[in-house]
């Protein structure tokens, strides 16, 4: 199925302040981030998604990050109860937002769960068990979006996305880390090098792999393997923890 869709919301005046463990997280140039953030618009509509965009929220200084609010199956989107509790209350906008397109439920307590730790494929879901991610919240996210959810488990892990990407054609990008994890059986798996770690959060659109500037040998990597490769800057939301992913719901 092709994504029409892409829900965003561009950052509050406290972005600054969001949760983040980046060694350059004092050095958040919010100007930058927006104009970043306005050149991932253009991308994604020049890629030819409409966008649905909702206003900043200065309350929660991390709502830019929509996609940790929702995990979007086919026609249904699970509104998630993020395992970080300050973010708790973003939710509420992107609930309103999908309900005009898919049928919506919220996770319930104990579930915790964000959309950063989902990986999507056609016919089934990756999910990280993982410091924002815990049992009941994917159970709660296999029941709702009657998906297949395999689990890929770890303490240390914030989401996995950060780690592993899918890429289409059955082929993932993925830190070392993942790389042979028994959930990735039978794919290609292309595995980034130990210093451009950062690349193995990419954001894949019809056929259009986009990478964060600056990573050259992962961007070859995926290049020789038949993708077309867009690189966009990203940098005020690597230092918020943040990549290309967590910025958008695409459905
Ligand atoms: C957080 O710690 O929740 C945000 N500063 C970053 C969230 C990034 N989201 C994502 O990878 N899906």
């Amino acid at each position: 199925m092709k994504c029409k869709r892409a829900l965003v919301r561009p950052p509050g005046n406290n972005y600054s302040k969001c949760l983040s463990c980046h060694p350059l997280r004092n050095t958040v140039d919010l100007d930058k981030a927006r104009k970043q953030h306005s050149a991932y618009l253009s991308t994604l509509t020049d890629i030819g998604l409409d966008i649905i965009l909702l206003p900043p929220d200065d309350t929660h200084p991390d709502a830019c990050f929509v996609e940790d609010c929702a995990v979007v199956y086919g026609s249904k989107a699970l509104i998630t109860r993020m395992g970080a509790t300050s973010r708790r209350g973003e939710e509420d906008a992107v609930e309103a937002a999908l309900k005009d397109h898919l049928i919506t439920k919220r996770a319930d307590a104990p579930a915790t769960v964000e959309g950063g730790d989902v990986v999507h494929l056609s016919d089934r879901l990756i999910c990280g068990l993982s410091q924002r991610t815990n049992a009941e919240g994917v159970r709660q996210m296999s029941d709702w979006l009657e998906a297949k959810v395999d689990v890929i488990r770890d303490d240390a892990m914030m989401h996995l996305k950060s780690h592993l990407t899918y890429l289409g054609q059955e082929t993932f990008i993925s830190t070392k880390k993942y790389a042979d994890h028994p959930a990735l059986e039978g794919m290609k798996v292309i595995v980034v090098p130990k210093d451009e770690e950062y690349a193995a959060d990419t954001l894949t659109i019809d056929g259009t792999v986009l990478m964060p500037a600056g990573r050259k040998e992962s961007q070859s990597l995926v290049k020789r393997a038949g993708f077309r490769v867009m690189p966009v800057e990203v940098s005020e939301f690597e230092k918020c923890d943040g990549a290309l992913t967590c910025l958008s719901i695409i459905f």
